[in-house]
């Protein structure tokens, strides 16, 4: 009736055990032989100054993709299909350059914060790091993430180069609120133009009112500081907001009365409609989800029992609800969510589901505490048309054949 799918609390009910639960993959039979491996045989290697990753996830990397007319434009991808948890590695966090990574010397970076202000302010490093700081775990998607949905045929790519623009880490700095009012705001301020220390300049404007309430310059990433590619030495994070205005290598806030309309939220990050209008400043990213294991490139082995495990995630706060379908969406599950579940940050969850061997289509479609639910693709492109290339959030379906290979269909 559901497709196969299960009781999303399968595994952890009383009484159900491993024995009685038929997995598709089932451990080895006990066997003393293989007990000790040439590795015990001999001390380990000596400890080192920055640990790594197992030669053997060597396949686990971002992919890379530049544009051959302008070098540091482009963008990296994260690996999402081969990742679990909702936090992204450090190295693994996706990229977008407009003009690639500035090596910044931290000592000589400093953020200035002037125009409608009684009292223009630069800011150095050593003071930033002197301020009270908070930690948020969130997400940062690029505005044009997963944008290959809208075209006509289903791209055949592993999930992570599909929908791998938006990565999630424990962002730790400083709320701009304590900033800004340092500087003691003129009533007339009303927007807040943030630019960054690339060679691209690059610039956005951002209502007031957003980046008091919960924006932060962030200097640590996942507990360390961050990464050349995503921002060292001083980040703007927009909680939920589109990539773009999430400001990298930021040295200036310049408090306006109006936004500068800068090429990034005029030519670009902007959505052509049906209407022949264009929808502008669509900063929020709304509710989105996917299933990552299994997705594209996996190969089931047999039927019997897996577990199905996926992303949610949306820029209006908390997940409340991840369904599953196993019959192309006849029927939906709820799946579980892992704990604890944050707004606007990865929310990962999970549904047993047993594979009879036939071919289906598996679906997942993500509900967020303002009610939103996630659209199927025709209702997206029903609402905005054929010609969009930013914010795609339709339901994923991929299709498992009855010898187990999975693809990208619509459906
Ligand atoms: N200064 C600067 N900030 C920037 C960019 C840039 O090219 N320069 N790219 C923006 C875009 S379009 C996105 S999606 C995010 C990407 O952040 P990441 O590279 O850390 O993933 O940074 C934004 N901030
Ligand atoms: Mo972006």
């Amino acid at each position: 009736m559901t497709g196969g799918l299960l009781d999303r609390r399968f595994f952890l009910k009383k009484g159900i055990t491993f024995s009685v639960a038929v997995l598709a993959s089932e451990p080895l039979h006990a066997s003393t032989e293989n007990y000790r491996q040439p590795w015990m045989e001999k001390p380990g290697e000596p400890f080192s100054n920055y640990g790594q990753p197992s030669a053997h996830e060597k396949e686990t990397i971002r992919w890379t993709m530049g544009n051959s007319m302008a070098k540091g434009n482009g963008v990296s991808w994260t690996p999402l299909h081969d990742l679990e948890g909702t936090i992204t590695p450090n190295g693994l966090h996706f990229e977008r350059h407009h003009n690639g990574v500035p090596q910044i010397d931290p000592q000589k970076h400093q953020l200035l914060i002037h125009g409608v202000v009684k009292k223009p302010l630069i800011f150095d490093m050593d003071v930033l790091l002197r301020y009270p700081m908070v930690s948020r775990q969130c997400f940062i998607e690029c505005g044009g993430n997963s944008n290959t949905g809208w075209r006509d045929e289903p791209i055949q790519t592993a999930a992570g180069y599909f929908h791998g623009m938006v990565s999630c880490s424990e962002w730790t700095g400083i709320p701009l609120k304590i900033l800004l009012n340092k500087t003691i705001l003129e009533e007339s301020a009303k927007w807040v133009i943030a630019e960054g220390g690339d060679a691209s300049m690059m610039n956005v404007s951002i209502p007031l009112e957003k980046m008091m309430d919960d924006c932060f310059l962030a200097i640590y990433q996942n507990g360390e500081r961050i990464r050349p590619e995503n921002g060292y030495p001083l980040r703007l994070i927009v909680p939920g907001w589109e990539g773009v205005v999430n400001v990298k290598w930021l040295r200036r806030l310049h408090l306006c009365n109006t936004p500068t309309m800068a090429r990034n939220e005029t030519s670009k990050y902007t959505e052509l409609l049906p209407s022949g209008k264009a929808r502008q400043f669509t900063f929020v990213m709304e509710a989105k989800s996917l299933i990552t294991n299994p997705s594209y490139g996996y190969q089931l082995d047999k039927k019997g029992i897996y577990q199905i495990s996926g992303l949610a995630w949306s820029g209006r706060g908390e997940i409340v609800k991840v369904e599953v379908s196993a019959d192309g969406g006849k029927t939906w599950v709820e799946a579980e969510l892992q704990q604890p579940v944050l707004s606007k940050c990865f929310t990962r969850f999970r549904i047993p589901w047993n594979w009879n061997g036939e071919s289906t289509i598996l679906k997942s479609r993500a509900t967020d505490e303002t009610g939103y639910v996630q659209p199927e693709r025709k209702e997206l492109i029903a609402e905005r048309g054929k010609h969009g290339y930013f914010h795609y959030n339709g339901i994923v379906s991929w299709e498992i054949t009855s010898k187990g290979v999975v693809s990208h269909v619509y459906a």
